[in-house]
């Protein structure tokens, strides 16, 4: 309790890190995974042949670029593409050379949450795409509304690929929705990636890689509290265990304490002690069907325009509008 009289200088991470290991049952949000660490393992997470979705995305993305094209600069030429959630953009590269060849008046906004992935985007683009107008944006989603929400003049084309929004729960979800929603004229688009259901397996298989990438990824969020925040951690005393529950389509990972053990946090004044066997959730990866996304786009008062799948129907991109 005597953190409060150092509250004023918290940040957002060491308030969500004192309150997420102060509770009960224990949580982080997977949202700290993505320092100049966590951007570099979820780029080899993307490369594993067990993480379907990254190629799913790819290939849809490059399979149907004419009529996602075709899409965006319907009823007007020149718009805005927002990113939300950029990354390393290896997706978004294929829209962008096609746009870009096909001289399509845009400009291109990415947002990420990580500095460090929007820097070397930016550097990437410049050698791959020159003729491209780039204008990053650092912050949360949330954050970065506000942002959108200022882009009234033009026509805008928001992007949230990667089934990025499954780290949200249904509700969560459905509000961030809305104000994406809210923040829409009738001509815009929102484009969205959202992995679906489909054998258990495969799914558990993505989240718990037999080389231990997802893991360290997982863990990463540990190592960051340490150097960052002061903490003393013992990554190799947690295990990575990963649940898939097929009737919600709820993928979730969690690290478990592998025994009795005690973690300082000098930073947040704080000392906690773990149970053998107590757990830290750290993250959701939601799955979906045609009924679920039909459903959250009702509540958020979107309508699916059109989509887009891979020919197993692992994954897809529905295009909404208000
Ligand atoms: C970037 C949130 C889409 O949930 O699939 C990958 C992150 N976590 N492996 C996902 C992730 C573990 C990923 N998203």
């Amino acid at each position: 309790m005597h953190k409060n009289t150092r509250t004023i200088t918290m940040s957002q991470f060491e308030e969500e890190v004192y309150a997420g290991l102060t509770a009960n049952p224990k949580y982080l949000s997977s949202k700290y995974f993505y320092d100049a660490k966590g951007d570099k393992i979820f780029q080899d997470i993307m490369t594993m042949p067990e993480y379907y979705l990254t190629d799913c995305e790819y290939n849809i993305l490059e399979h149907h670029k004419e009529d996602i094209s075709a899409l965006f600069s319907e009823g007007s030429n020149s718009f805005n593409l927002i990113e939300l959630g950029a990354g390393d953009g290896k997706k978004t590269k294929i829209l962008l050379k096609y746009l870009a060849e096909h001289k399509l008046d845009f400009k291109y906004l990415p947002i990420d949450i990580s500095q460090n992935a929007l820097d070397q985007l930016e550097k990437s683009l410049q050698n791959e795409i020159p003729s491209l107008k780039t204008e990053p944006l650092q912050g949360t989603y949330l954050e970065t509304l506000e942002t959108i929400n200022s882009i009234r003049d033009i026509k805008k084309v928001i992007l949230f690929l990667g089934s990025n929004v499954g780290n949200l729960l249904h509700p969560q979800a459905v509000t961030f929705l809305k104000q994406v929603q809210a923040s829409m004229k009738a001509d815009d688009i929102f484009f969205v990636g959202f992995d679906q259901k489909k054998n258990p397996q495969t799914i558990l298989d993505a989240y718990n890689d037999e080389a231990g990438i997802t893991e360290a990824f997982n863990k990463n969020i540990l190592v960051r509290i340490n150097t960052e925040l002061k903490g003393d951690f013992v990554t190799d005393n947690f295990l990575h265990w990963e649940t898939y529950d097929p009737e919600t389509g709820t993928a979730k990972s969690f690290l478990v304490s592998k025994k009795e053990q005690t973690v300082t946090i000098k930073e947040l004044d704080l000392t906690i002690t773990l149970k053998p066997w107590e757990t830290i959730h750290t993250e959701i990866s939601q799955k979906y069907d045609d009924e679920v996304v039909s459903w959250l786009a009702k509540e958020a008062g979107l309508k699916i325009v059109a989509q887009f799948s891979d020919e197993n129907k692992y994954y897809k991109n529905y295009a909404f509008k208000k």
